[in-house]
């Protein structure tokens, strides 16, 4: 089973990512991780922070010679803010515990009142330094073997940005997903269309000046996806189910929609399904297994790929809103833990917009679970174990 934990604070020494039960025989490299991780870190709207911190990985274990041995993968990124904060983060009994940055004002929106009635902690950051957003950055990592190993699949997992803020953009429908995951890769914004991202900018810099943030909607698909990952036989095996449940779990993910979402509530069941047509040779794509094969297709996608808890052939597509970030520089009001008074806050340092790097997180999220799932279906121990079973499904499917 393919599976992975992740551990650090926000300004500690670093963060960890431990992957449990990726295939032997795939090629990974510390520059395929970066790359993902180098992503995560742009997008218009990301505060002092990110000038401080060059994302890179050091891979500990599980890989050699550019291959990975099947056995547990350990990921680490260094936090470079952590020197300004040994003392305060540092583990040794002796540390500085209060100088001035003991937290005991709750943020509104933040897990630092919940966080500190359930743990009985007085000091808020031993809360915040975990629920901090900086955590993504051991998501992105995960995300990125998970991405090695579709890819040598066929499997492409993309996401662009469609509203910030008021600003929003929709795909005209004809758009194929990597001409827009291009455009969005060359865009500040993450948005693929130029006019759109340009008012994303101005409504980003209108929120900046008023203290305030902004949240917004990605859009996150995978390509080359086979028929039959995940299962209709049990709540828990369902692939939307369980996409629903990592995407929602990224920082300040408030709502996930599959395919049409909520939309097909309000539209006749004519105008929601997605009608099956038949073709015998898929327009073959180089190096490429999935299309390559006679298959059942959607001229729709309404879907979003998914169909009684099982991928349908065609492209993951989901949608998942951000909630604009909770620290703010605008005061908002609040109640101090241990005077009882009320409060005011507001803050020093925060991103004002990362609904771009939120699109980086969700590629992560979703590449590993379909990873998972992928796994599950064909098998996990080795590369060449995986290439014999999903080339022998293929053929089944296009014996069909
Ligand atoms: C975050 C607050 C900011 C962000 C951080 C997430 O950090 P700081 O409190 O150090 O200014 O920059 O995001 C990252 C560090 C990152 O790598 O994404 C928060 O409270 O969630």
């Amino acid at each position: 089973m393919l599976r992975y934990l992740t551990s650090g604070e926000s300004h500690g020494p670093e963060l960890t990512t431990l992957i449990d039960g990726a295939p032997s025989g795939l090629e990974l490299s510390s520059g395929r991780i970066d790359f993902d991780l180098k992503r995560r870190q742009g997008g218009y709207g990301r505060g002092q922070r990110m000038k401080i911190e060059s994302d890179s990985v050091r891979i500990i274990s599980g890989v050699r010679h550019g291959r990975t041995l099947g056995s547990p993968i350990c990921l680490v990124v260094s936090n470079r803010d952590w020197e300004n904060w040994t003392s305060i983060m540092g583990a040794g009994v002796g540390a500085v515990t209060d100088d001035g940055r003991v937290v005991t004002r709750p943020r509104p929106g933040h897990a630092d009142l919940p966080g500190g009635l359930k743990y009985g902690h007085r000091d808020l950051r031993n809360i915040l330094e975990r629920s901090s957003a900086r955590e993504t950055a051991a998501r992105v990592a995960a995300g990125a073997v998970a991405k090695a190993l579709l890819e040598r699949f066929g499997i492409r997992v993309m996401s662009w940005v469609v509203s910030i803020g008021d600003v929003k953009w929709r795909p005209d429908k004809g758009l194929r997903p990597a001409d827009l995951f291009k455009a969005a890769e060359a865009s500040a914004t993450r948005c693929p269309d130029k006019k759109a991202s340009e008012d994303m900018m101005a409504a980003i810099d209108r929120a900046k000046a008023d203290g305030d943030s902004l949240g917004g909607v990605v859009e996150v698909v995978a390509t080359g996806v086979p028929p039959g990952l995940g299962s209709h036989v049990q709540w828990d095996r369902k692939l939307d189910a369980r996409l629903a449940l990592c995407l929602m779990s990224i920082q300040a993910i408030k709502g996930v929609e599959a395919g049409l979402g909520f939309k097909t509530a309000s539209l006749p069941g004519s105008k929601v399904h997605d009608e099956i047509f038949y073709m015998k040779a898929a327009n073959g794509v180089k190096g490429a297994y999935w299309p390559n094969v006679p298959r059942f297709f959607r001229r729709t996608n309404n879907a979003g790929g998914i169909e009684g808890g099982m991928s349908n052939g065609e492209p993951i597509a989901f949608r998942i809103a951000m909630k604009p970030i909770p620290t703010l520089y605008k005061p908002l009001r609040s109640v101090d833990i241990e005077t009882k008074k009320p409060f005011k806050a507001s803050v020093e340092r925060s991103d004002v917009c990362a609904v771009p790097a939120a699109g980086v997180v969700a590629e992560a999220v979703m590449a590993f679970e379909l990873a998972t799932a992928f796994l599950e279906k064909f098998g996990s121990d080795s590369i060449v174990e995986l290439e014999r079973n999903y080339t022998g499904y293929l053929k089944q499917l296009s014996g069909y």
